[in-house]
C-alpha cells in the first residue's frame, strides 16, 4: 500500500495557514497553448484570467435553450444532482450537467475550453465536477467564502493543487446579480479549515456552506492583504480559476438571473485518492472517479 502525505491539513482543532506546496501553472514556459505567456503569467500571480467572449452568442443561446429544458424536465427535479433552494424550492444547481447534456458534453469538449485547461495544467484533464449555478433572481441564495480545493482535498481527497475551474456565464453577470467575487492572490497560501466533516456534510453545503469555512478572522486578514474583484461580463463571457482562490458570491436579489456553468478540471496526474479528511467519499456526481481524459 502506498501512502500519500497530506501536504494540506484540514478540518482539525485549529484553522492554520500554510504556504503552497504546488505550482500554479504546470505547463513548461513556452509551451504552446490558447493563453498568450503575459497572459499565463498573470494567471500565475492573481490566481485567476478572464476571458470578454469564451463561446458566441449562438452558442450561447443553445446552452441558453438546454438549460432551460433542463430546469423544466420533471426527470431533472427528481434526479439527486438537482439541488434545490431551500425556501423557493427552485433549482439551485445541477450537477453533471456534462453527463446530463450533450449541448454541455460538448462545451466541456471543446478546445477552447479544454485546450486551456490542459495547458494551465500541463497534461491531459479529466472532469471533476460540472454545475449550473442558476442563481434566478428575486433572491436566490449566495455561496460563502471558500477555497474549493479546501474541499476537494478534505472530502474527495484530490492529492495536490492541480486543478482549474472555468465559469461560462450564460446570463450577463452585472455587478449585482451575485457574480463571483475572487481575493486575487489568496490561491497562493492553503488555509486549513477548523472542524471536523460530518458524515453526509455534502447534503448540506450544497446548499450552505458550514464545515470548510473559515473564520472571520482569516477572512479579514486574507481581504485587506489581497482585496477583492468582482467578475462582471456578458452571456459568453468566462473566468477561469485556480483551484485554491478564496471566492464566493452574494445572493441575487435582483431580478436577473445570473446562470453560470462551471467545469472543474483535474489532472490526470492528480487523480482522487480517498478523502484526507472526511469519513467518507461525496457521491461521483460531485466529485467523480471516472478518470478518463477529456478527448
Ligand atoms: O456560483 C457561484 O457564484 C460560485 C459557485 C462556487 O463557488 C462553487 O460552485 O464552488
Ligand atoms: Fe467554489
Amino acid at each position: 500500500m502506498t501512502t500519500i502525505t497530506d501536504l494540506y491539513p484540514s478540518r482539525g482543532p485549529a484553522e492554520v495557514a500554510v504556504p503552497r506546496r504546488d505550482p500554479v501553472v504546470w505547463s513548461a514556459p513556452g509551451a504552446p497553448g490558447p493563453i498568450a505567456a503575459d497572459r499565463l503569467e498573470a494567471f500565475e500571480r492573481d490566481g485567476f484570467l478572464a476571458i470578454d467572449q469564451l463561446i458566441g452568442d449562438d452558442e450561447v443561446a443553445l446552452c441558453q435553450r438546454e438549460l432551460e429544458r433542463l430546469l423544466a424536465d420533471p426527470a431533472v427535479r427528481a434526479d439527486e444532482r438537482a439541488i434545490v433552494e431551500p425556501k423557493s424550492e427552485e433549482i439551485r444547481s445541477v450537477f453533471e450537467v456534462h453527463r446530463i447534456s450533450e449541448v454541455f458534453a460538448n462545451l466541456v469538449r471543446d478546445e477552447r475550453v479544454v485546450g486551456r485547461a490542459r495547458q494551465i495544467l500541463g497534461s491531459d484533464v479529466y472532469v471533476h465536477q460540472s454545475r449550473i449555478n442558476v442563481k434566478p433572481g428575486f433572491g436566490a441564495g449566495g455561496f460563502y467564502w471558500h477555497s474549493d480545493f479546501e474541499t476537494w482535498h478534505a472530502e474527495d481527497g484530490l492529492p495536490n493543487m492541480r486543478a482549474v475551474s472555468v465559469s461560462i456565464a450564460l446570463t450577463e453577470n452585472h455587478d449585482t446579480n451575485g457574480g463571483l467575487m475572487i481575493m486575487p492572490g489568496s490561491h497562493r497560501t492553503f488555509l486549513g479549515c477548523a472542524g471536523a466533516t460530518p458524515e453526509d456534510n455534502y447534503k448540506k453545503s450544497l446548499q450552505m456552506q458550514d464545515a470548510g469555512t473559515p473564520s472571520d478572522e482569516a477572512l479579514t486578514a486574507m481581504a485587506g492583504e489581497y482585496g477583492i474583484k468582482l467578475f462582471t461580463g456578458r452571456a459568453g463571457s468566462a473566468t477561469w480559476f485556480d483551484c485554491n482562490c478564496m471566492h464566493g458570491s452574494s445572493e441575487n436579489i435582483t431580478p436577473f438571473p445570473r446562470s453560470n456553468v462551471f467545469i472543474v478540471f483535474n489532472s490526470v496526474e492528480n487523480t482522487a485518492v480517498e478523502p484526507f479528511a472526511a469519513p467518507v467519499r461525496r457521491p461521483e456526481f460531485i466529485g467523480a472517479r471516472d478518470f478518463t481524459p477529456v478527448r
